[in-house]
């Protein structure tokens, strides 16, 4: 890895985020999963001096469009149209700094996707099979990806869709859905045969395994596997080992790009083919208008492909898309894939069937100006590696407490007290007059751009904040201690040192936040005379002395506690009353070695009563084959004493005791709990015994 203060050597980077479906407004799950880590690194690689470009666009083709157009009873270009609109609204209004932003849509994408398709033809990559399809004969329809759902055959979990199951992340065709529905009509599909184009991905699992797991390709070197995240690799291998199917690249439908072939009439190239084309053809239209050749980021060795998404889209970034690249033969393949996992809001999923979000458009209406707090605050909890959440509660406190309390104080003061000590113009410095406690802050400011640029060259966001906002939090401590208040009035050449070091401090932060909260950073670049800073002006000395310095009104106003009520009442109150069984999101992930932690034993109850004064608990006697113990359970509301007795249960034999109204509770009965409140034993199956292992 290249020093993370110089450029990436001679090395492009091409980086792009996951197109977004123009069937909705953008929130802020979008924006924390693929747009802002993008954003940040772009930025980061710009000032660095990086030959860097960052692309996107709008993905206008596939089921979601469709289908919203349907429910909307309008065309499926209405809704590109408003969306595509939409969407850059929201993210201008964020400061996403894409290089360009595309659509899917357009006469060029469909001209050079059909290319690709062509190509691929040619050399015989694709398998053509004329068989039985789902049709619904209701809506005259063959049906594929969401028009189909049903239970899911991996993790059974309903409302699986035909190309993916939402819920475990597995990549699925129509056929292994159990339980088929049509979404159109909800009829029960019939089969038909049509003719459809297989990529058949279980001839390419050997060398997907070497480029995944080694990060070797062609038996050379690829890129470092190790810096890939564990929860992608980890996705990859499962899919791998569980073999992969031939998976259908063309949909009889009437909207998206036209199969190029003779008689192909009626059909499309499937979305997740030529969507991530799209990518290239963004790149082409800003290669044409900047008088540049596309080639050099897509086809050249000197070049580094890296892919912001969701991890809903691992599997197409990380087999299909690589698939297809090598088959065309002319491409690279990506070096990494660093995707991001989900954001939850205030307890759930973020769904925009349930309105439950927080979309980026009225964020900035109801918070004009605000659009570093939101990004800084997605960027302190972006889901690097397991999902995470965003709760106004913690919005409140990280503006309040670290933007406005640590940064925002911190440069006032500086400010200020360079105006009224000194008019405005940066003290000169002694370095004979520094005492270890400038040497220190200094020191800091040495090692700060290399430690925040190596994170965010690793794609750790989170940690590459923190290294930036320490430096704050070291000037607002420094400054605080060393008092330059007090000390002007006995020791005014010691108050310059102090001074000269808390201003190069909040210059410093203005370069190493600038791709975390880049219109805070340039407004703080503006009062202290910095110019066209690059990475490597993040120095200990970047403000000479006699540089003027200007006055800014206060960063980050406090959000007050009567504004997280009303974001919350707003939330619940729009929050669709759809008919949507309400399953809870997962946990976070654990490791293998927590869950080998738990001790999980086959247990009898031999005895049970109610627990005196406690409306909630039964007491059970337990025979766990270890010993008989006790054990607390809050099933009463559920279960009488004498419906308990006598059955086998499942029984964590490891959990701490605990005391609970003076008894001790000795392990926890596992319990199946209902969307609708009701509970059940999770029974394990006849002819186990007391203290069987569950494992
Ligand atoms: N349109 C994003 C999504 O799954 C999907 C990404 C395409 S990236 C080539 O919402
Ligand atoms: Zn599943």
């Amino acid at each position: 890895m290249a020093d993370p203060v110089s450029p990436s050597d001679t090395r492009r980077l091409m980086m792009t985020s996951a197109l977004p479906y123009a069937n909705g407004p953008i929130h802020i799950g979008h924006i924390a999963g693929a747009y802002l880590p993008g954003d940040i690194r772009a930025r980061f690689e710009r000032l660095s001096g990086t030959d860097v470009l960052w692309v996107c666009g709008s993905d206008e083709h596939g089921a979601a469009i469709t289908l919203r157009a349907k429910n909307d009873g309008v065309t499926p270009r209405e809704i590109v149209d408003h969306y595509h609109a939409d969407m850059q609204a929201a993210f201008h209004g964020l400061d996403m700094s894409f290089d360009h932003y595309s659509r899917t849509s357009s006469s060029k994408h469909h001209q050079i996707a059909q290319d690709f398709f062509t190509t691929l033809l040619k050399k015989g990559s694709f398998e053509v099979k004329t068989d039985a399809q789902f049709y619904d004969p209701e809506a005259s329809q063959f049906l594929a990806d969401r028009y189909i759902t049903g239970t899911c055959p991996k993790c059974e979990a309903p409302g699986a869709f035909g190309d993916q199951c939402e819920k475990c992340g597995s990549a699925l065709s129509p056929k292994e859905l159990i339980d088929p529905t049509s979404t159109l009509s909800g009829a029960t599909p019939v089969l038909k045969d049509t003719t459809l184009w297989y990529l058949p991905m279980g001839n390419h699992e050997d060398w997907l395994k070497e480029y995944i797991e080694q990060g070797t390709f062609n038996g050379q070197p690829h890129h470092d596997a190790q810096i890939w995240k564990a929860h992608v690799t980890g996705q990859c291998r499962s899919w791998i080992e569980g073999g992969l199917q031939s998976r259908a690249m063309t949909r009889d439908l009437d909207w998206g790009v036209p199969v190029p072939v003779e008689g192909a009439d009626g059909k499309v190239l499937y979305v997740w083919l030529d969507a991530p084309i799209g990518y290239i053809t963004a790149t082409m239209e800003w290669a044409e208008a900047n008088g540049k050749d596309w080639k050099d980021w897509w086809q050249s060795d000197q070049t580094d492909l890296v892919h912001y998404i969701g991890k809903d889209n691992i599997v197409f970034h990380c087999l299909i898309f690589p698939i297809l690249l090598r088959e065309h033969g002319d491409y690279i393949l990506p070096t990494n894939v660093p995707a991001n996992a989900f954001m939850n809001l205030e307890g759930d999923k973020i769904s925009t069937s349930r309105n439950w979000a927080v979309w980026v458009t009225e964020y900035l209406n109801d918070f004009p100006e605000k659009s570093d707090e939101l990004r800084y605050v997605l960027a302190s909890i972006m889901p690097e590696q397991k999902d995470s959440e965003f709760t106004w509660t913690d919005y409140r406190e990280r503006v309040n407490n670290e933007l406005a309390d640590v940064l925002g104080n911190f440069i006032n003061r500086v400010l200020v007290l360079t105006n009224k000590y000194y008019d405005g113009v940066a003290p000169a410095f002694d370095p004979h007059s520094a005492t270890e406690a400038e040497h220190a802050v200094l020191e800091a400011l040495r090692i700060a751009p290399a430690r925040v640029g190596n994170f965010i060259r690793r794609n750790r966001f989170r940690d590459a904040l923190q290294e930036a906002m320490g430096v704050a939090r070291l000037g607002n401590k420094y400054m605080t201690e060393q008092e330059p208040w007090k000390v002007q009035k006995t020791d005014p050449k010691r108050t310059e040192a102090i001074m000269h070091c808390c201003i190069q401090v909040a210059a410093n932060c203005s370069i190493l936040l600038e791709p975390f909260i880049p219109r805070t950073a340039s407004k703080l670049q503006e009062a202290l005379g910095i110019e066209g800073a690059i990475w490597n002006t993040a120095t200990p000395e970047i403000i000479p002395a006699g540089r003027v310095l200007t006055q800014l009104p206060i960063l980050f106003e406090k959000i007050d506690e009567s504004i997280v009520e009303a974001q919350l009442l707003k939330l619940h109150a729009s929050r669709a009353t759809e008919p949507e069984s309400e399953i809870p999101p997962s946990k976070p992930e654990m490791t293998f070695e927590d869950f080998q932690k738990l001790d999980l034993r086959v247990g009898e109850v031999t005895a049970c009563e109610r627990v005196p004064k406690a409306d909630k608990l039964l007491q059970l006697t337990i025979q766990t084959g270890l010993d008989e113990r006790t054990v607390l359970s809050g099933i009463a509301e559920h279960f009488a004493p004498e419906e308990v007795v006598g059955r086998r249960v499942t029984l964590l034999v490891n959990l701490a005791p605990r005391k609970i109204r003076g008894i001790e509770s000795q392990g926890m009965v596992l319990m199946a709990e209902s969307a609708d409140g009701s509970l059940r034993f999770v029974t394990p199956e006849e002819g186990t015994q007391p203290g069987d292992i569950i494992s």
